[in-house]
């Protein structure tokens, strides 16, 4: 294990002997190896050797703050699969594992070998699973991976903008729950210096919210639903919450309510002042599109959507409720035929 006083004279070193730099946060990267990995990126461009991060997991999966944040450098840094090694690596190249030291959670194992060297900056326990280099620097006591790393973007005098500055401030604040634990002096030195380059705090501490904010969306809608006759669920807020949501929250609280003994799933809200988003799932037997299109929307049997000006929450909740799903017509479900029978026409103006 290397001191990591000499950590950057040793990477001063791997630099200058390689010419390509393939930087590995560990899989499924949270905001501390991936700020970690892009301020390693931001080195390795200052001292004018190509970088790579290498993200194996399908950036869809992973949490919302580490999926906007990929999707925000994507076109500034190379992101690459782990099989996409084989068609970048010369003989000269450098892996720089950031926030992970176990070689069964990085996604370049198999490549360990092809490497002339590999440099370890983590600070979890090590054990026998640990990769085997002498470049390894590894400090328990150490916040982050991030504040190691934006010392190094401070020794080496790599100007960073405020977004960059941000990604390394949110590492350093997840693995500190929110700098409140396992932090030292120099942690709050790291992150002063990160404040003033732009960072700023409040940012970092909501790219975490994101999730939590939307499933408590969804979440609420869930708690507000009503079981009209065991066919179908309605979801909604009520009224006058004042809430506005996004259509895929929306649509997730349908989605969810399908696990219930129903049918047929309505979720609805407030997506503006004046715009109600409805979104309709079935599980097969009632054709969902054409209860929408009553509404002005449309989609398929199974999945199927409307917006609606003009109408309330709780008129078209009483329309699902009264108007469409009398007991007798629900094995029918045939909205058509309902209409007419009924001759029912749809005010969607009341
Ligand atoms: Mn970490």
């Amino acid at each position: 294990m290397q001191d990591s006083r000499n950590i950057k004279t040793t990477l001063d070193e791997l630099l200058s002997k390689n010419d390509r730099v393939f930087i590995v946060p560990h899989n499924r990267p949270d905001m501390d190896a991936l700020g970690a990995a892009i301020g390693m990126s931001l080195i390795c461009k200052k001292n004018k050797k190509r970088s790579f991060i290498v993200i194996d997991d399908n950036i869809e999966k992973l949490e919302s703050a580490t999926r906007k944040v990929i999707e925000e450098i994507e076109s500034e840094f190379d992101i690459i699969k782990a099989s996409d090694i084989p068609n970048f690596i010369t003989d000269k190249s450098l892996m720089v594992c950031v926030d992970v030291n176990k070689d069964y959670l990085i996604s370049t194992k198999k490549y360990l070998s092809d490497f002339s060297d590999i440099f370890v900056i983590d600070h979890h326990k090590t054990d026998e699973h640990t990769i085997k280099t002498p470049y390894l620097f590894v400090d328990e006591k150490l916040s982050s991976a991030c504040e190691e790393v934006s010392r190094l973007l401070f020794s080496y005098g790599v100007k960073i903008n405020k977004d960059h500055a941000n990604y390394l401030l949110a590492g350093i604040i997840l693995d500190t729950n929110k700098l409140s634990k396992n932090v030292s002096t120099e942690t709050f030195s790291v992150a002063t210096k990160l404040t003033s380059k732009g960072a700023d705090a409040t940012i970092a501490n909501n790219m975490f919210l994101e999730d939590f904010e939307h499933d408590r969306a969804i979440q609420r809608l869930v708690d507000n639903t009503t079981f009209p006759n065991f066919v179908f669920a309605i979801a909604s807020d009520k009224e006058d919450s004042g809430k506005i949501y996004d259509v895929e929250d929306i649509a997730k609280a349908s989605d969810y309510l399908l696990k219930y003994q129903v049918n047929a799933t309505f979720a609805m809200g407030y997506i503006d002042e004046e715009t109600v988003s409805i979104s309709a799932r079935s599980k097969g037997i009632i054709d969902v599109s054409k209860i929408m299109r009553l509404f002005g929307g449309g989609g398929n049997e199974h999945s199927a959507a409307a917006r609606v000006k003009g109408m309330s929450i709780d008129n078209i909740k009483k329309f699902l409720n009264d108007v469409l799903i009398p007991a007798g017509y629900l094995e029918y479900a045939d909205i058509n035929a309902l209409r007419e029978e009924e001759g029912m026409t749809l005010n969607l103006t009341k």
